[in-house]
């Protein structure tokens, strides 16, 4: 038996008292990675400091064969300055993944995002001409991809370039500012050069929504036109229990469609029914925290959409990689988004114990 905590052991223990125990609360979870081990990679996102929790490293080795760094391969995360790198942290995820067998799909090297301590896209990135910002976004590329080659495997090399407006094809970013939308043809071929063996994705969130799928999809024929060279979609399939399995059928098959490789690189589904306005600037109207534990009727839906999702991608030779954003619901960062509340998005509770969204995925049908 897993060496879980105490509390964990008497919550196992009390379940059948309190009267909602099913036999699958009870029964040894099969691994999850041997269960699709003919199908595709079962991935999960992880911080460092899960590696040094006994009974999560243990769940980690267990069912992932795919580990993917949350935070920690990000620009923020290994550039100190130009030229100045720390690879500390996720040479430690390396290491824990080689350890116990596991492959390794790099996130991300271009990203857009920041806030206000931390940015994906450093300031000293952009300073000077459109050849000075080229030459540096070629060096980091460069630096970072030559650093592991051999171990990661496939790099989602640019992440969120589609607008999420129509008639806008490209996110306006800092990189479209500085170099158009050659940005993203620069970044594939520089990662291609550093290590011609990985695997190279364009990653995107709502890609099951139809305008954003089209606006990437834009993207990809522009980048298949000129040969750039890229192997396959990710698709971070942030999901909400209330959704249907429409849009990413959908998603998997416009890929399909150019010949590229499907992975889903985030999934997670959270138990909030939020209106589209919670997830404006102004993040109106998201739903209160439940008072007490998740309502069971959202529970199960969500374990019917994780159940759902995983038949579709069991159906499909195209999918060769699915990953979580996460492991248990201890730790997610739904817990901090839109706003600030308690979220249960993953297949493991907080204590690690599986849930019905874990039944579901190991038994689809
Ligand atoms: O889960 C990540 C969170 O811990 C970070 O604070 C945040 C900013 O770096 O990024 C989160 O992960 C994002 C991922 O890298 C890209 N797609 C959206 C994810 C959730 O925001």
């Amino acid at each position: 038996m897993r060496a879980f905590s105490p509390r964990i052991r008497l919550g196992l223990l009390l379940l059948p008292l309190a009267g909602c125990a099913t036999p699958a609360a009870t029964r040894a979870a099969p691994s999850l990675k041997e269960l699709y081990a003919a199908k595709f990679q079962i991935g999960a996102a992880i911080a460092p400091s899960m590696t040094r929790d006994p009974a999560l490293a243990a769940l980690i080795a267990r069912h992932f064969s795919s580990i993917t760094a949350e935070n920690a391969m990000k620009a923020y995360a290994i550039a100190r300055g130009e030229g100045v790198y720390d690879f500390a942290d996720a040479d430690a995820l390396v290491a824990f993944a080689a350890a116990n067998g596991q492959i390794i799909r790099g996130h991300t090297l271009l990203w857009h995002w920041r806030s206000a301590t931390q940015n994906a896209a450093p300031d000293w990135f952009f300073e000077g001409d459109r050849a000075a910002v080229q030459r540096r976004l070629e060096t980091y590329i460069t630096a970072v991809v030559t650093h592991f080659r051999g171990r990661v495997y496939a790099w989602d090399v640019v992440n969120e370039a589609a607008s999420n407006s129509d008639g806008e094809t490209y996110r306006r970013s800092r990189w479209f500012e500085a170099l158009g939308p050659d940005y993203v043809e620069i970044a594939f071929r520089a990662a291609r050069a550093a290590d011609p063996d990985a695997l190279l994705f364009l990653n995107d969130y709502d890609t099951e929504q139809p305008g954003k799928l089209a606006r990437l999809m834009t993207i990809i024929d522009a980048l298949k036109a000129k040969n750039v060279p890229i192997d396959g979609v990710g698709h971070q399939l942030h999901m909400r229990f209330s959704d249907d399995i429409a849009g990413v059928r959908a998603a998997l098959a416009a890929t399909e469609a150019r010949g590229l490789v499907n992975h889903v690189t985030e999934l997670d589904i959270t138990l909030y029914e939020d209106p589209a306005s919670c997830y404006g600037a102004a993040r109106q109207a998201c739903e209160a925290a439940f008072p007490g534990p998740p309502p069971a009727d959202r529970v199960a839906a969500q374990a019917r959409l994780y159940g759902a999702l995983f038949r579709e991608f069991a159906a499909r030779p195209s999918v060769k990689s699915v990953t979580f954003w996460g492991v248990t619901d201890a730790l997610s960062w739904l817990h901090g988004f839109p706003v600030a509340r308690p979220n249960y998005p993953l297949l493991f509770d907080a204590d690690g114990a599986p849930k019905p969204a874990f039944w579901a995925v190991a038994s689809p049908s």
